[in-house]
């Protein structure tokens, strides 16, 4: 689960990072390391906190997204060239696209629109290019004899066609998620967040000619969420409460992160461990037993569950299973988001 931070120069994209990843939740300690670029940032989770006062466990442990932000381009090229910059953002299953709002350091004034749609361009033409080489081989091998293999070519050819238009993969869904065309990394089909990088005085996104379809824009304070972000967890609720602030722009992107992965959280608990789960929408039981241990998916009989809303009410899980809240499922059922699991296996 991992996230591309991109955005044009001087967008505020590292500030984004250091806000991200500061002091509270992310992994290690990063104040002394100006070269990291890859970070696990904790999803924190009031269903957990919840289970974890319920249970007592020696352990909590919340799910991570990692966040990683790309090499500076600047001017002299070399290992932070846009090539490159590009093939390591390919390897992300989403983005998060920064945007300047704030008047530059030369007194530039933010045109946050127009930069928006020259990076979605930019992400257009890279895959145009992609697309376009792939048919090219195709229909070379077409005139060789070689016939090319089910749907691939279609595929790629209705990629070509939307790209054709200056629209982004990600507009059509279905085309997006073709699992045939997994290999081709586009990045405009990759799920994205738009983060309007507002000065510290502007509390709301800019009003937009033509809203981006199908994707979210949020706007943050970048500066100054980066200095919540370097406050021990009591100063920073303090400096969030004074300000009146419910949640940090930067919890709501995190929140949102895991929301545009697709992922949902299913939760195991007991003595030892209260933990959340990442799996994605959509995965059967057998194979949320096998992100467990894969002895549970080997020796899988049952698990049994209970929707965490269920037991929140009813207060424990006895009191969930005497109302008939707890259901043993089979190796086909759909984990739902909240789900409390229990697995039942032979070893
Ligand atoms: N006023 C204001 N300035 C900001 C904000 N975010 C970033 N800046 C400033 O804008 C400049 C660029 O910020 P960076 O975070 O370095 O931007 P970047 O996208 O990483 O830049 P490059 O890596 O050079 O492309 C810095 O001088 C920041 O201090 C903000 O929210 N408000
Ligand atoms: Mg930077």
């Amino acid at each position: 689960m991992k996230i591309g931070i991109i955005g044009l120069p001087q967008a505020g994209k590292s500030t984004i990072f250091a806000a991200l990843t500061g002091a509270r939740g992310a992994e290690g300690d990063h104040s002394s390391r100006k070269d990291l670029r890859i970070a696990a940032v904790t999803v924190f989770d009031d269903r957990i906190d919840f289970l974890s006062r319920m249970y007592q466990p020696k352990k909590t442990t919340y799910a991570k997204i990692e966040y990683l932000l790309p090499p500076e381009t600047g001017s002299a090229g070399g290992a932070g060239s846009e090539g490159a910059v590009w093939n390591q953002i390919r390897t992300c299953d989403a983005l998060l696209h920064v945007v300047r709002n704030f008047e530059g350091t030369l007194g530039t004034l933010p045109t946050p629109e127009q930069d928006f749609r020259r990076l979605e361009e930019e992400m257009v033409l890279n895959d145009l290019v992609v697309a376009e080489k792939r048919m090219e081989r195709i229909e070379l091998d077409k005139k060789r004899g070689k016939q090319p293999e089910g749907e691939e070519a279609s595929l790629v050819q209705a990629c070509r066609q939307v790209l054709e238009q200056g629209t982004p993969l990600r507009s059509d869904p279905g085309l997006a998620s073709a699992p045939l065309l997994k290999g081709f990394t586009f990045l405009s089909a990759k799920p994205m967040l738009i983060l309007v990088n507002n000065d510290d005085e502007d509390e709301t996104p800019p009003e937009w000619d033509q809203s981006p379809e199908g994707v979210d824009l949020f706007g943050v304070r970048g500066s100054l969420e980066k200095e919540i972000a370097s406050l021990s967890a009591e100063e920073a609720k303090e400096f969030l409460e004074a300000y009146h602030i419910e949640e940090s722009a930067l919890d709501w992107v995190i929140r949102h992160s895991f929301r545009i992965l697709n992922r949902i959280s299913f939760f195991t608990v007991g003595p030892d461990e209260v933990r959340a789960w990442p799996i994605a929408a959509g995965t059967p039981a057998l194979e949320a037993a096998g992100s467990v241990h894969s002895d549970i998916q080997q020796g899988f009989i049952r698990a049994e569950v209970v929707a965490f809303d269920d037991l929140k009410a009813h207060g424990s899980f006895n009191e969930a299973k005497k109302a008939g809240l707890v259901r043993l499922e089979g190796k086909g059922y759909e984990v739902k988001d909240g789900d409390i699991i229990t697995f039942r296996f032979n070893v």
